[in-house]
């Protein structure tokens, strides 16, 4: 018998590279796609040798060509919740709680996403995991028959959740069985063209909303997206008619930045896929639009305190201009989202020292030479002025709810911007995932400060440095 000694981040990766074959021969644009993120990664790294050197520092370099997203709508509970040990077969877990009511779309969200760095390094594969609120529906006969249809239908293969119980009981799997899951997990993300429903219920779910047809009206969650990660994004929107790809309205997120902050995105509808509704034979064709592209671009992780002057600019352009149906207004949403962010302080020393962003503290050569010398300073500041200690930004492996919430208007048909009331239900959601989950800004910490205190021992000093007051409150822990 062979050993069951296949690590989660191999599966992880295994998986993910079978998950870009499959979309790349799906959808032709995310090819075209790919090869433009490519060419402007290269040319962004050739430019730039000073973010060359520090994306290098943090592993970031060759994690580049294979870093992508993907996202998926589940219909039931149990979806979720079988669909989080399938995760966890992979070393993806739940990071994160998503409200998208607020953008008026009936779904709530998490992303499974690797947590250790070094598994960020090898691959940091997420997919953006939302479950439609079949509460959020408005017609009672609509919602039961919604309910009724997701009832019978079973998103997973017999094998995979058979490999998943193996996995669970062994802690592991053999080489041959990670294979197996691999393709026997990639039949629930692909696409299929026969539709669950008759035409006349695909239109009644449609007309209740889009999304509610595109997750109850087929036989699993097709991944709707996949996302590669690019080091300018706006060189790449630029780039994309170019290449015959038309992009939203406008970037999602933070404006262009020298420190880049977060996490930047923007979208281009894909594909009108023809459809054949019940009963089979019955010659009812039709078109969907499933799947679309995206790209990204991210930055460093905030803080609390980061994260809140963030959320607080960016409502208030959002409350000064809305950018409307196809895109009206985009020029002066983007001019104002400038002018808004710079009061956030945009370079690494101040955002370090005004405790809005999180960074990994590394012990330096010059710092462990001198180390023998006996002459280390006790302190944050002196550490780092006198070259014992360098920081490096952490980068954000999450999502925004109002970037995400763009992203779904925009697929959904629509560039408007609307802000409605939020009608948050993480309990509901966590008691259908099964679990909690991850609070991402512990994680972050939890990164941070273990840096730093691997890198106070390396450099030999008795405790922890002094901090200052600003930085205390992304390590409280350390006081
Ligand atoms: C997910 C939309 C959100 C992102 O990157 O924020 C998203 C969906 O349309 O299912 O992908
Ligand atoms: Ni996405």
């Amino acid at each position: 018998m062979a050993a069951r000694d296949v690590h989660t981040d191999d599966i992880r990766d295994l998986f993910s590279r079978a998950m870009s074959d499959m979309y790349r021969a799906e959808v032709p644009q995310y090819g075209t796609l790919l090869q433009l993120v490519a060419d402007v990664n290269a040319a962004t790294l050739d430019a730039n040798p000073e973010m060359r050197a520090r994306l290098e520092q943090g592993g970031e370099v060759e994690r580049l060509s294979v870093e992508r997203h993907g996202a998926i709508r589940l219909g039931t509970a149990q979806e979720l919740s079988d669909i989080r040990r399938v995760f966890a077969v992979m070393g993806m877990h739940p990071v994160g709680y998503y409200d998208l009511s607020v953008a008026g779309v009936p779904v709530h969200s998490t992303a499974f996403r690797p947590i250790p760095e070094r598994s960020l390094r090898r691959n940091p594969f997420r997919v953006f995991t939302s479950l439609l609120r079949l509460d959020l529906i408005q017609d009672p006969a609509l919602r039961a028959k919604a309910e009724a249809i997701l009832a019978g239908r079973r998103i997973f293969t017999s094998r995979v959740l058979e490999l998943v119980r193996v996995f669970e009981a062994e802690g592991a799997l053999t080489r041959a069985e990670a294979e197996e899951f691999v393709r026997e997990a990639l039949q629930t993300f692909c696409w299929r063209s026969d539709a669950t429903v008759d035409i006349d219920t695909y239109r009644k779910l449609h007309s209740a909303h889009r999304l509610i047809a595109d997750i109850v009206s087929f036989k699993g969650p097709h991944i709707n997206h996949l996302t590669p990660r690019t080091l300018d994004i706006d060189a790449v929107q630029a780039g994309m008619p170019g290449r015959g790809i038309l992009p939203k309205a406008v970037i999602e997120g933070p404006p262009r930045r020298d420190c880049p902050i977060l996490l930047r995105q923007t979208s281009f509808k894909a594909l009108e896929e023809s459809v054949v509704f019940r009963p089979a034979g019955s010659a009812a064709v039709g078109t969907h639009a499933a799947r679309f592209g995206e790209i990204e671009q991210r930055g460093v992780a905030l803080t609390a305190k980061g994260r809140k002057l963030y959320d607080n600019l960016l409502a208030s352009v959002r409350r000064g201009v809305q950018v409307g149906a196809g895109g009206s207004s985009a020029g002066s949403y983007e001019a104002r989202l400038s002018e808004c962010f710079s009061s956030f302080p945009d370079d690494w020393t101040e955002l370090r020292a005004r405790g809005l962003a999180f960074f990994r503290y590394s012990a330096t050569e010059a710092g462990l030479a001198r180390r023998a010398a006996g002459e280390v300073p006790m302190t944050m500041d002196a550490l780092i002025a006198n070259g014992f200690l360098r920081y490096d930004p952490i980068v954000y492996e999450d999502f925004l709810p109002v970037s995400a919430a763009g992203i779904f208007q925009s697929n959904l048909g629509t560039d408007e911007q609307k802000n409605h009331v939020g009608q948050s239900n993480r309990a509901q959601f966590e008691e259908a995932l099964g679990i909690a989950v991850y609070d991402e800004l512990e994680l972050y910490e939890q990164a941070s400060r273990a840096s730093l205190e691997r890198a106070v021992k390396q450099l030999g000093l008795p405790r922890l440095p002094l901090i200052a007051d600003e930085q205390r409150s992304m390590c409280v822990s350390l006081a």
